[in-house]
């Protein structure tokens, strides 16, 4: 859609400039290719948030790009660079779907990262599609939490499954399946606090969920998705880690992308996780929530300002 194409564009705006315009100016700037524009790349790339060993390899296979393909115009590394970064954003990933009764996604991540916000959008998406939608307020931690995701339900009419502060998450879990069930609900999404202080307690609370959830529907939960936020750069990084030993994390949505010129991390993402990237959180609205397209991405990334 063109329209969500140059929204796309606007928001990668401050990654643009702080990451691929710079790597640009470099390729239209140097004479020649040598070990010194090798560095400053490989500098950029790591200032960029891409991840180390993510930019190191890109500069290598840049380096065997340019000795089998005979090259010396660095005005000719930004194809190759182009093409390296479409390689490393990888395919397109979707959300999986119970095949019948409802589908449940549990939303992970720690504190502030976006995922009640995220919820919230993706139930006006689901919405969109034409599916029902039921919320659980699976953070307890805090009435706030709780509150703020009935607030989410009543702007985009979608009820919500709570208990009082200080409840068990995993028995919020097993009234909000139970009604998904009851009311024949299409998807279920589970919000989580992101206030548990080390990795054993993270795990026996999100593990005591799922099994709550799995022993009601066969294949549930059928999402696990671990949400980062973009402006942390490499600590995002280090979350998917945490998050992968702790539970089976399924996807990643990564949010806060807009305003941010750290959405190389992205690519370190993509190419040091075994998780795929499936969703975008472009702002605070309902509608800054889209699935990840790497190619859209990709065009929006290296798009020139004067385009579109
Ligand atoms: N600009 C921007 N802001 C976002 C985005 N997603 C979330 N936010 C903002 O980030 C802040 C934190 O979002 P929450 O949804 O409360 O985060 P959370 O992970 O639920 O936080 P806790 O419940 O405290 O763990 C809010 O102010 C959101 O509006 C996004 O994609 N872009
Ligand atoms: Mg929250």
């Amino acid at each position: 859609m063109a329209g969500f194409f140059s929204k796309l564009k606007d928001k990668l705006t401050k990654t643009r400039e702080g990451f691929v315009d710079k790597v640009e100016q470099i390729f239209s700037r140097t004479g020649k290719i040598d070990e010194e524009l090798y560095e400053e790349l490989e500098d950029i790339l790591i200032q960029a948030d891409v991840g180390v060993n993510t930019s190191l390899e890109l500069v290598e296979k840049l380096r065997q790009a340019v000795k089998e393909r005979k090259l010396s115009d660095p005005e000719m590394l930004r194809e190759v660079m182009q093409e390296q970064i479409r390689e490393i954003l990888g395919e397109q990933s979707s959300l999986n779907f119970a095949p019948s009764g409802p589908t449940v996604y549990l939303i992970v991540g720690v504190n502030g990262v976006g995922k009640t916000t995220t919820i919230g959008k993706l139930a006006k998406n689901l919405q969109n599609q034409n599916k029902s939608v039921l919320l659980a307020a699976g953070d307890t931690f805090r009435a706030a939490a709780i509150d703020q995701l009935e607030i989410w339900g009543q702007r985009v009419g979608v009820d919500v499954i709570k208990q009082a502060e200080g409840a068990d998450p995993a028995a919020v879990a097993f009234d909000a399946v139970k009604a998904a069930k009851s009311r024949k609900i299409d998807v279920l999404l589970i919000d989580t606090a992101g206030r548990l202080h080390n990795k054993i307690n993270l795990m026996k609370e999100l593990s005591k969920i799922k099994k709550v959830i799995e022993r009601e529907i066969e294949g549930a939960p059928h999402e696990v998705l671990l949400v980062l936020d973009a402006t942390t750069g490499q600590n995002a990084l280090q979350q998917v880690k945490l998050f992968q030993e702790a539970a089976d994390v399924t996807g990643i949505v990564l949010t806060k992308l807009d305003g941010t010129a750290k959405g190389g991390v992205i690519l370190g993402i993509q190419n040091e996780s075994q998780i795929p990237v499936k969703l975008i959180g472009v702002g605070e609205t309902a509608d800054d929530l889209k699935p990840f397209d790497p190619e859209e991405f990709a065009q929006a990334l290296f798009a020139r300002n004067e385009e579109g």
